[in-house]
């Protein structure tokens, strides 16, 4: 199977697909597509994949949009190592698609600038509200978890972590306080000791700068 990654070193949905390409052993080519010089916005670009977004994954059948029905189409075809635990995998769930949804959406760097314009400040209080409103009852929740092992929440990275630690990165990166958020930041120390999440990890890219 030939695949290959269109994405952006710092893009947090690419980050998230080269995790799981990385979890699964997968090798894939990659075509960057610069966010800040519009790439993604280019009339090629959209012919291929009308959202104007990155990440997409070409395959051998069909080019694949939407990190998380990309991430949904390497669960169903590499099934091994699984991105969900056997046990609380409803709990993982409602985990990632808080981070995925209710965090990521809001914070693209389009909608921003639609609110804010270039206005940096308020952009800066704005993301570390959205930040806190969705970690602070993720933080309750896994306080509440009988952890599977003393590390990781479900005991092996799961879509929970494939989600959390690209939004941890973009969190730092627009200086957010993550000091009352001590179990996310001890499940990002952990993961990044994991050869697949170094490998995925934005300055390991073959356009960061
Ligand atoms: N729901 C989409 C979101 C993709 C997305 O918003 N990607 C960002 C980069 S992280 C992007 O391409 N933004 C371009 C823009 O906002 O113009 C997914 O999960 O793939």
């Amino acid at each position: 199977m030939t695949l290959r990654l269109h994405g952006y070193w710092r893009s947090s949905t690419s980050y998230r697909v080269r995790i799981g390409l990385a979890l699964k052993g997968l090798d894939y080519a990659q075509s960057p597509v610069n966010l800040l010089t519009g790439e993604h916005r280019s009339e090629s670009y959209r012919a291929i994949n009308p959202h104007g977004t990155v990440p997409m994954l070409e395959t051998d059948h069909r080019p694949i949009t939407q990190s998380l029905a990309i991430l949904d189409w390497l669960e169903a075809t590499h099934p091994s190592p699984s991105f969900l635990p056997d046990r609380d995998a409803t709990l993982c769930r409602e985990l990632y698609y808080a981070v995925a949804t209710e965090q990521h959406a809001p914070l693209n760097p389009s909608v921003l600038k639609r609110l804010f314009g270039s206005d940096q400040a308020a952009k800066e209080g704005f993301y570390q509200f959205i930040v806190h409103r969705t970690f602070a009852p993720v933080e309750q929740r896994l306080a509440a978890h009988d952890w599977h092992s003393r590390d990781l929440p479900f005991g092996q990275p799961t879509l929970f972590e494939i989600v959390l630690i690209p939004q941890l990165y973009n969190a730092r990166r627009w200086n957010v306080d993550l000091a009352d958020v001590p179990q996310l930041a001890a499940i990002e120390a952990h993961c990044n000791t994991l050869p697949a999440f170094a490998q995925a990890h934005p300055n390991n890219q073959p356009d960061a700068n």
